[in-house]
């Protein structure tokens, strides 16, 4: 009698605790990602001296990011630029390996009041290049991830110029 008196507080006990420690998780769980729709574009370079050291070998990258969300608020855009070095010459460009040689990293915050698509422009500058590179963003907010499109441009300005694939 006395021991079924014990097991039955020792399942109280248990259920008081799985009510505790589960009910947390359950509704953590039932909150969905608002986030519903992301996209990032790369719209254009600007090649200038930005860092006055007398050399146009600056660059301004101009780009989109674009959210999609189901509850209004502000949500924070993860954005990663990969350069790649790809020669001197854009008609024998170096091609070898597939891996980008530099990642800048920024966080984008956006506002969105409705449910529908929200923009917002961001720019990135790089310093002191030299040849032609190709550039590429990655973006990332909640669930959601997206890839820009692949830009080409050359620093040094020259005859060609600023160049938008
Ligand atoms: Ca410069």
């Amino acid at each position: 009698m006395k021991n079924a008196k014990r097991s039955m507080g020792l399942v109280l006990i248990i259920l008081t605790l799985s009510i505790f420690t589960v009910a947390p998780v359950s509704a953590k769980r039932q909150r969905e990602d608002p986030v519903e729709g992301l996209g990032v574009s790369l719209r254009g370079v600007k090649v200038s001296d930005l860092d006055g050291d007398g050399f146009e070998d600056d660059v301004k990258i101009y780009g989109t990011v674009k959210v999609k969300v189901s509850e209004e608020g502000r949500y924070s855009v993860k954005l990663v630029l990969m350069t790649k070095y790809i020669g001197k010459d854009p008609n024998n460009p170096i091609t070898s390996g597939k891996k980008y040689d530099a990642k800048t990293r920024m966080t984008i915050r956006i506002y969105c009041d409705d449910d529908s698509w929200t923009t917002k422009k961001f720019t990135i500058k790089l310093y002191n290049l030299e040849g032609w590179y190709k550039g590429l963003a990655y973006a990332s907010c909640g669930d959601e991830t997206a890839k820009s499109n692949v830009i080409v441009f050359d620093p040094p300005g020259g005859s060609v110029g600023p160049v938008n694939n």
